[in-house]
């Protein structure tokens, strides 16, 4: 099995490849990335030997199309991920989300690879706080940020290529992920970082947006049994019931910390800030038999917290640029 890994040095492409190659050592793994300022090479440091690395762009359509042609199945990841750069500047987002799919698309059309493609609960858009539904595979598509709608968009390009070209794909969209490797630019990371450096949390609005958390680690499993089990054309939704709000975590992460409770700042409110995602996995765990394993919040937070304290070289260098460009915005 030759895989292809795009996006493979950012947070959840990163852990992919540590779990492929932990569980599947005769897998070749080739990871493309562009080392954008969210790639880090040194998130693949442990298992570099064992790794085809490119840099290049999966909008670079004649680069995508010599590697597609050499591989068994493509495990796309690579994307502008977060939707506070979307609102300043969409344009990456647009040529990355959106291009570079399509240039992947007619890769793998042309050579008959099979192709999975990560996405996100946010191409549904927000559910209100006190709605007890969840997304479900039938819910309409309605993005709400750059990011998201382009996150849509590359979702609906693959849907359209299964239809029109018969090709062998899967979706799957996934909840809110933590875990090590994440950048300093998220939440959970931020909040961590900001503790551990004597900078005081920041908390968007009231903090009453609520998030649907789940492990990395258990988001790449069910990646794995899709990739094993998944019907072609089928979208699966990714989740394992971990709705909180923003307060709650960041309450968690000031006693897991030792700071005292109210050891934050309110900031100002993200733009069409999604009010609560929630996903409804009952797909995925009654046709292809997945759950997640890291199901108890607090010891996986209390463990990522550890991988932070640990592993400072790796977040240190951008953490100085990221909240300069927070500042900048009152965040
Ligand atoms: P990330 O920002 O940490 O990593 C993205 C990686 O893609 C980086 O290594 C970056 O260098 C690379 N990249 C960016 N543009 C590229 C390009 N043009 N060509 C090649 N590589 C490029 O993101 P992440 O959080 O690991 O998210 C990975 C995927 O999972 C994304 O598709 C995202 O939409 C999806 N997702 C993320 C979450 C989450 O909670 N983080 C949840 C659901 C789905
Ligand atoms: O400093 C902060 N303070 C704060 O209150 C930051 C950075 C965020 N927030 C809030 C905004 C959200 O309600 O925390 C929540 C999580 O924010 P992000 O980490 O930026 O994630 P989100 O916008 O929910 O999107 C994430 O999950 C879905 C990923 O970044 C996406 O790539 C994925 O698709």
């Amino acid at each position: 099995m030759r895989m292809l890994v795009t996006g493979g040095a950012g947070f959840i492409g990163a852990n992919f490849v540590h779990q492929t190659l932990r569980d599947h050592p005769e897998y070749e793994v080739v990871v493309l990335d562009a080392l954008t300022y969210a790639g880090n090479e040194a998130s693949l440091a442990p298992v570099r030997e064992d790794v085809e690395f490119v840099q290049g762009s999966v909008a670079d359509a004649d680069l995508v199309d010599r590697l597609v042609a050499g591989c068994d199945v493509v495990v796309h990841f690579a994307a502008e991920s977060h939707n506070d750069n979307s609102l300043r500047d969409p344009w990456p987002f647009l040529q990355t989300n959106i291009v570079g799919t399509f240039a992947l698309l007619e890769a793998v059309r042309k050579h008959g690879v099979r192709y999975h493609h990560i996405s996100t609960d946010e191409v549904y858009g927000d559910l209100e706080l006190d709605d007890p539904a969840k997304f479900t595979p039938q819910t309409p598509y309605n993005p709400s940020s750059p990011y998201s709608s382009t996150k849509a968009g590359s979702d609906l390009l693959v849907r359209a290529w299964v239809r029109s070209f018969d090709i062998h794909a899967t979706i799957s969209n996934c909840s809110n992920n933590y875990g090590p490797y994440q950048h300093v630019e998220k939440f959970i990371p931020r909040q961590i970082t900001n503790v551990l450096c004597g900078l005081r949390p920041k908390l968007y609005g009231a903090g009453e947006n609520v998030r649907d958390w789940i492990h990395v680690e258990d988001h790449n499993s069910a990646v794995h049994t899709i990739l094993d089990q998944g019907r072609s054309g089928e979208t699966y939704l990714i989740g394992a019931d971990g709705e909180r709000n923003n307060r709650e975590v960041l309450g968690l992460i000031l006693e897991l910390t030792g700071q005292p409770a109210d050891a934050f700042d309110h900031v100002t409110d993200r733009a069409g800030h999604d009010l609560r995602y929630a996903i409804d996995a009952t797909k995925l765990r009654t046709e292809l038999g997945w759950s997640p394993r890291y199901t108890d919040f607090r010891d996986g937070l209390a463990a990522t917290i550890d991988w932070y304290r640990a592993n400072e070289g790796w977040w240190r260098p951008q953490k100085e640029q990221v909240e300069a460009g927070y500042a900048a915005r009152g965040q």
